[in-house]
């Protein structure tokens, strides 16, 4: 509990630019269509600059942008120096920067390196000569009895390894054969990488989201694993577990790039070792910050998302908890509901008895007011919802069809398939951003790329800015809470404390800055269950910050509706 204080007090002249902003993820491809073809473009990210600055965003990273064939969704880079055409020109790019920092805003960037696509250069290249300088790019090895050098099952399904035609080689891939790895062993293949994030922080980026990136340190022995599943194959994340040595590359790689520019760098880490955190996001660590995903992996299942559980909210919230008390003694943890991976927050992480405007605004106090950096994703401000999937063909996402095929494989039918797959689909944070009740949510005059979710009647940007009640006006009052000048120290490094732990279906925290004139404490508490209920109060009540509902704060007690939250200012300790 003195770990904050006393981090607080070390870190005076250790503060960072970016402790104290809130971010917003953009998936271009479903923001905004200015130009009718049915994808999201920059023009489309500049004419809601406002949008976003009115919001309370400081920072906003925006998914892969980079020329791309699209089997990944612009996670398969062809070329890391151009703006897909899809999405406009580098004109339009940077003048993307410049609208940014006229209203002080910061772009972050996707920084895909742990693989490329199988249509970049060097790949062509190492296609065109196996034996050759550009095929130690990658990992090209040759197989053992007619069989590929290991059993590793894909991200998405199938062998990481796929023969190189005409040769007898095979090159890997941990995620689409389309995606093939790049090999971090070889001295110049970095170095490229190197110039081209330098390339990129020059034009004044302020730094990178940075994909998969545990993924890059490889076992060269690569050696079999116990197969876990009917296709005798291992997932490849059972190999990165096992791997050490990935905090050297890590430190390489951002000595050479972003420390030179006190660049913000988040990264997506699953399966690290525990012991590594400090190394990874301690004040001196590899990265600024990193996604906490625990939350998200109570719903993974053993074998594929079919048998993947549904979240249970005490094992939600101990799992939150327990994440918070790890990370506030290291460093700063950046919070999500969700992602452009993950299905949406409200329809994941609510029971379904509060999957509604109440619900929505409690799900996001928590989010925003736990220690890190809160991350939006684009739509979860107007309370966007996962999508009802009416057939297989609806999909575009590569790995929700992998899933799909996985879960008939397993033994269900077509139509228990659907609606397994459907809940946890990548797509259902894809659908096109939702900003007005015309045609299409407003988001194209064209023919979207892919559904738009049909609840965008009720569920839309327009309608709630007309509406002081709205989730998108309570995310604003939220955010300005959070950045108010009284309020912004605590949220951003006052200590985190749970409270009412043993309260059934109620989440409750403090967040506190002890003694000096910063000395402040708020209690936050939200009510999951169906029954209103009373808490007693340990501090007593000086004023009500933020609620959702019309509860109800007496000197000591607590009153909250089913799915209220309260932010309170406490004062005095309760006698
Ligand atoms: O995701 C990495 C990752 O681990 C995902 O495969 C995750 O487990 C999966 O999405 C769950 O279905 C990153 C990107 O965020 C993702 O969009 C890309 O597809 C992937 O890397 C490959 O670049
Ligand atoms: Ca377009």
């Amino acid at each position: 509990m003195a770990g904050t204080a006393e981090w607080k007090e070390r870190n005076i002249e250790h503060r960072k630019w970016w402790h104290d902003k809130v971010a917003y993820q953009i998936y271009p491809k479903s923001f905004c269509d200015t130009n009718g073809d049915g994808i999201g473009d920059l023009r489309g990210i500049i004419s809601k600059l406002d949008y976003l600055k009115e919001l309370g965003i400081d920072i906003i990273w925006i998914s892969p942008i980079y020329q791309s064939p699209f089997v990944d969704q612009g996670y398969d880079i062809s070329d890391y120096y151009q703006i897909a055409p899809e999405f406009g020109t580098m004109e339009e790019f940077d003048e993307l920067l410049a609208e940014a920092e006229k209203r002080e805003m910061h772009i972050v960037m996707d920084l895909v390196i742990n693989h490329c696509s199988d249509q970049h250069e060097w790949f062509q290249k190492a296609l065109a000569d196996p034996e050759g300088e550009y095929a130690d790019y990658f990992y090209f090895r040759k197989g053992e009895n007619g069989n590929p050098p290991s059993n590793y099952r894909s991200y998405f399904g199938g062998s990481c390894w796929e023969p190189v035609p005409g040769s007898d080689q095979y090159y890997f891939h941990a995620f689409a054969k389309e995606q093939p790895d790049l090999n971090w062993e070889n001295p110049k293949m970095k170095q490229e990488l190197y110039d081209m994030i330098n390339w990129w922080l020059e034009k004044g980026l302020a730094g990178f989201r940075i994909d998969a990136i545990i993924n890059i340190k490889k076992d060269l022995e690569f050696p079999n694993l116990e197969p876990d599943g009917p296709d005798g194959l291992a997932g490849f994340h059972r190999a990165v577990e096992q791997t050490t040595g990935v905090g050297e590359l890590l430190e390489e790689l951002k000595r050479n790039t972003f420390a030179k520019y006190d660049a913000f760098t988040v990264a997506e880490v699953f399966n690290m070792r525990e012991e590594e955190l400090t190394e990874f996001i301690g004040e001196e660590g590899h990265f600024s910050t990193m996604f906490d995903f625990s939350a998200h992996c109570l719903s993974e299942g053993e074998h594929g998302w079919y048998d993947a559980p549904d979240i249970d909210f005490q094992d939600w919230k101990e799992t939150v908890t327990k994440s918070q008390l790890k990370l506030q003694k290291v460093g700063f943890a950046a919070n999500i509901i969700e992602n452009h991976d993950e299905p949406r927050g409200v329809s994941r992480f609510l029971p379904e008895y509060a999957r509604n405007p109440a619900g929505t605004k409690m799900l996001g106090t928590i989010s925003l007011l736990l220690r890190g950096i809160p991350f939006l994703y684009q739509g979860q401000e107007i309370g966007m919802q996962n999508c009802n999937w009416g057939n297989r063909e609806e999909w575009d996402d590569i790995s929700t069809k992998d899933q799909y095929q996985t879960a008939l494989q397993a033994g269900l039918s077509e139509q228990e398939a659907l609606k397994v797959c459907g809940r946890l689909s990548r797509d259902n944070a894809r659908t096109p951003m939702q900003w007005s009740g015309e045609k299409n949510a407003g988001f194209t005059a064209g023919k979207p790329w892919l559904k738009v979710n049909p609840n965008y009647t009720r569920i839309n940007v327009e309608d709630q800015q007309k509406d002081a009640d709205s989730a998108l006006h309570y995310y604003q009052k939220l955010i300005r809470l959070r950045k108010s000048e009284v309020w912004k120290e605590v949220f951003t490094y006052g200590t985190f404390l749970p409270a009412y732990e043993d309260q059934e279906y109620i989440m409750a925290f403090y967040r506190y800055l002890e003694g000096g004139e910063n000395g402040r404490r708020v209690l936050v508490a939200g009510n999951f269950g169906t029954e209103t209920r009373e808490l007693p109060l340990e501090y007593s009540c000086k004023k009500v910050l933020l609620s959702n509902l019309s509860g109800n704060c007496a000197e000591e007690k607590l009153t909250l509706d089913p799915c209220g939250i309260m932010v309170l200012e406490c004062g005095g300790k309760a006698e």
